[in-house]
């Protein structure tokens, strides 16, 4: 989602954030070798990058995940049947669609939605969406003083067919992703201003707050492959209104102990979304004073995060599929528009070693 991302003068300005997670291992065709760039594609790599290409045939588009079988993706993307912003432009809906711009499919079309996400059997969907509330102000996704408080979360097949709403209150819910084992779904929720990481039971049933912390904004939530423990970015409440924002990486297990803090600078440090190796997550740093932000690949055992994109523009939101072969983010390097022409691109993250490994245990000492 745009969650938290406004222009403030000109440039991108990200305030708060967003959400997603890995699903299950799921078995992908190829499982060697480069991954072959789908016919039709426009070659995206910059220098300093792997090879990359952007998703045909999709209008602007961001938080895109990744199903269980490493090739159908879930994002919003911008459509004319979404709300209008206040500025006039096209609001945005849950769509799936393969990451070679085929299977266009629009799964919710009214309102406004914002993070959706795969479950793990490759059947069913969660998304984010404020359908429900037309009498309350759209709010703005990207203002946690304005977050939409008729933000609901809904489960539906992948038809946008038996939909099943999970939240019925005025706080604002979103951020939603999906436990790898599909025993659970995680999501930020803000009461009273404050954001916090609840979980739930896929029906909606046995919910759970894990954090409860007045002083710092969590969310973007995912959990990694042990399916207990979770990533996730936070930002200190008084740092709120600094730009770029900073933020920090932790993880925390589900029960709310452990919290453990993962990168270790001043810098907005966003958006991130664990590996299916158990050690290694991608995430977002601004650079030059938020004008540009880059994807970086940090790990949990410590090091220096290593930088994988190299573009003036905004690179963003990435996530990692299910084989660890792939790198779905959203750029605004095709179209020089800044956030309002945000495209997706795939990038071959196969020579990096990222896919599941058989020893899912998560350290919980900080690697600085
Ligand atoms: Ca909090
Ligand atoms: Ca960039």
């Amino acid at each position: 989602m745009y969650q938290n991302m406004h222009f403030v003068s000109g440039s991108l300005v990200l305030a708060a954030s967003l959400a997603l997670s890995a699903c299950a291992s799921g078995a992908s065709k190829r499982s060697a070798g480069p991954v072959p760039i789908p016919e039709g594609a426009s070659i995206s790599t910059r220098e300093g990058e792997l090879p990359s290409w952007q998703i045909p045939n999709l209008p602007t588009a961001a938080e895109a995940y990744y199903g269980p079988d490493s090739h159908h993706l879930v994002a919003q993307v911008s459509s004319p049947k979404a709300l209008k912003s206040p500025r006039g432009t096209e609001g945005f809906l849950t769509q799936t669609f393969t990451d070679d711009g085929r299977e266009i499919t629009l799964i919710n079309d009214r309102g406004w939605d914002a993070c959706s996400y795969y479950f793990p059997d490759g059947k069913h969907l969660v998304w984010t969406s404020i359908k429900d509330h037309p009498d309350l102000p759209p709010g703005n996704w990207s203002n946690p003083a304005d977050y939409p408080r008729g933000a609901e979360l809904y489960v539906s097949d992948l038809a946008g067919g038996n939909v099943r709403r999970l939240t019925d209150n005025l706080y604002y819910e979103a951020e939603a992703s999906v436990s790898p084992d599909g025993q659970w779904i995680v999501f930020g929720r803000q009461i009273d201003g404050q954001m916090d990481l609840w979980r739930m039971r896929p029906d909606g049933s046995g919910e759970a707050r894990i954090t409860n912390t007045p002083d710092w904004e969590e969310g973007a939530p995912y959990y990694l492959p042990d399916s207990e423990t979770i990533l996730f970015r936070a930002w200190k409440r008084e740092d709120q209104g600094r730009h770029p924002t900073p933020m920090t990486v932790f993880t925390i297990r589900h029960d709310g102990t452990q919290r453990t803090q993962r990168t270790f600078t001043d810098d907005m440090n966003w958006a991130p979304y664990p590996a299916p190796d158990g050690r290694h997550f991608v995430f977002v740093r601004a650079l030059d004073g938020g004008k540009n932000y880059e994807v970086f690949l940090g790990d949990l055992q410590g090091g220096e995060p290593r930088r994988l994109t190299f573009d003036a523009g905004f690179d963003g939101f990435p996530s990692i599929s299910p084989d660890g072969r792939k790198m779905v983010w959203t750029s605004s390097r095709s179209t020089g528009k800044g956030f309002m022409g945000l495209r997706l691109h795939v990038m071959d993250v196969s020579s990096l070693g990222l896919g599941p490994k058989k020893d899912r245990a998560i350290s919980h000492r900080s690697g600085r």
